[in-house]
């Protein structure tokens, strides 16, 4: 009986007990009840292991990797992804050549025959990487994340699982994200690349999804080889190819939200080539295992305005929201819906305030370079954060939770209080648990204010012209 009695039982589990040392006492016991005992110990041994191994490989069909750990890589590839806090994301393929954005296969109702005309009219003899991730770097952005492959399923990339790929089918004949690849590894920029599981072209994507559903492929495929053949193919080719990347941006899942997308396998295979590369889906869903990233199509965590989010926040997984610098992804030539400096600073800030990164599209033109209107913002921009970049570089979501007044952003013992429309001189904000030790403006000039049991007090200068973002930066005291 005293076998039966150990502190493992209960607490800190049975695997512990049954395979942990043998009781001192053991030897008070009569042999018989002891070897039965054992015995029974063996069989729940043998029990526990049959479980766990049923529950692994029902994960494994489930399509979810449950046992997902991440490494020591990935954990600080997500801290150093959190720091970056801006990103550009880059809509290009061989749809930019109509320039009306990125979704004409389904919208015009092209068939596959009818789409396979562009790309012998792609030829971006102007394209320049070394332009291209200049441009990043001056608008403060800390890393790329591009269009491998947009939902057209044509891959922007040199790939032998398929001759649908700009090397085979395009005059240019070239690899650019070979190009933007090794010009991100000498500036310092990190590289990430969007992949779209959704692909209009493939007939082994079948049954189809909800989109582009009738372009003329058969009504039969191997779902299986789409995605363990061609994507895990394409994503081992961008995975070993172009160095180290920052990780992988999938898109499209919302196409067939019910179906097997193998996403254990998938990931596990990004993981394994390489440990730090971020798992980043955006199928507006919970996230699920081996994911690492939650990103936000342009929403703010958790807001959910466009309709298609989700309204669960992670409070584990670094978070991001994409945008539109105009209203397109893809180069649309008709849009010129340019958000001013002013906002996309503001889209910044509220990003940073809501503990999230911020990716800023552009969609380049099909010669390869970048229309006016995105340079000149771009570097507005990046004028400003080389003033204010202080307050959002390396910050988290600070202590007040963000309004229409502003947001605020923390980074060790200093928080920042963002004032970005607020006209009294007064701003009132809920209690904060540290004593404040002082309060300037960022760049100079002290703050007065006061604190007490019901809040803290501050006194914010006027705004000066159309300064956006009005810092006060506040160290916490003992
Ligand atoms: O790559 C850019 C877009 O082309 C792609 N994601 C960004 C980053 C994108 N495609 N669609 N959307 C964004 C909007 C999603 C619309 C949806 Fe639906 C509403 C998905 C599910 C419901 C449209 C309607 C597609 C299926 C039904």
């Amino acid at each position: 009986m005293r076998l039966r009695e150990g502190k493992g039982v209960r607490g800190r589990g049975y695997l512990e007990n049954l395979t942990g040392e043998a009781p001192v006492a053991t030897w008070r016991v009569p042999v018989a009840t002891w070897a039965v005992a054992l015995a029974r110990r063996a069989v729940l041994l043998v029990a526990i292991v049959a479980g766990l191994l049923a529950v692994a490989a029902s994960a494994q069909t489930n399509g979810q990797a449950a046992n997902y750990v991440p490494s020591a890589e990935n954990l600080k590839a997500r801290q150093e992804f959190q720091d970056a806090k801006f990103g550009m994301f880059i809509h290009w393929g061989t749809y930019s050549v109509l320039g009306d954005g990125e979704w004409i296969f389904h919208e015009r109702h092209l068939t596959v025959h009818e789409y396979e005309r562009l790309p012998h009219f792609f030829d971006p003899e102007k394209f320049d990487a070394k332009a291209w991730v200049s441009l990043a770097k001056a608008a403060g952005m800390k890393y790329i994340t591009i269009t491998s492959r947009h939902h057209d399923g044509f891959a922007m990339f040199d790939s032998k699982v398929s001759d649908w790929n700009i090397v085979q089918r395009t005059p240019y004949g070239k690899d650019p994200l070979k190009m933007l690849a090794e010009e991100c590894h000498r500036q310092g920029i990190k590289l990430f690349f969007y992949y779209s599981q959704l692909d209009w072209h493939n007939p082994d994507y079948f049954p189809r999804g909800q989109t582009s559903w009738n372009n003329g492929r058969p009504d039969h495929g191997d779902w299986n080889a789409y995605l363990d053949n061609y994507m895990d193919g394409q994503l081992r080719e961008l995975l070993t190819n172009y160095g180290a990347i920052g990780g992988i941006w999938f898109d499209g899942m919302w196409d067939k939200p019910d179906a097997d997308w193998h996403l254990a396998k998938t990931y596990a295979l990004i993981h394994q080539l390489q440990p730090a590369a971020l798992i980043i889906p955006n199928h507006h869903q919970t996230p699920k295992p081996g994911e690492d990233v939650q990103t936000f199509e342009r929403d703010l965590p958790g807001r959910n305005t466009a309709g298609f989010n989700t309204n669960y926040v992670s409070d584990r997984l670094p978070l991001e929201s994409s945008n539109t610098l105009n209203g397109a992804w893809g180069f649309n030539i008709g849009d010129s819906n340019y958000k001013s400096p002013e906002e996309l600073e503001e889209m910044l800030v509220r990003a940073a305030g809501n503990n999230s990164n911020l990716l800023l599209n552009i969609g380049p033109m099909p010669n390869g370079e970048i229309q006016d209107e995105f340079v000149t913002r771009l570097h507005a921009v990046g004028e400003w954060v080389a003033r204010y970049g202080e307050a959002i570089y390396g910050t988290r979501g600070g202590p007040v939770a963000p309004g229409d007044w502003g947001v605020t952003t923390q980074k060790g013992d200093r928080v920042y209080v963002h004032v970005l429309h607020w006209n009294a001189p007064l701003l009132a904000l809920p209690p904060f648990e540290r004593k404040i030790a002082g309060a300037q403006m960022l760049g100079g000039g002290a703050v007065e204010f006061t604190q007490n049991g019901n809040g803290l007090v501050v006194k914010v200068p006027e705004a000066a012209g159309k300064e956006v973002d009005r810092v006060v930066v506040l160290s916490l005291g003992k």
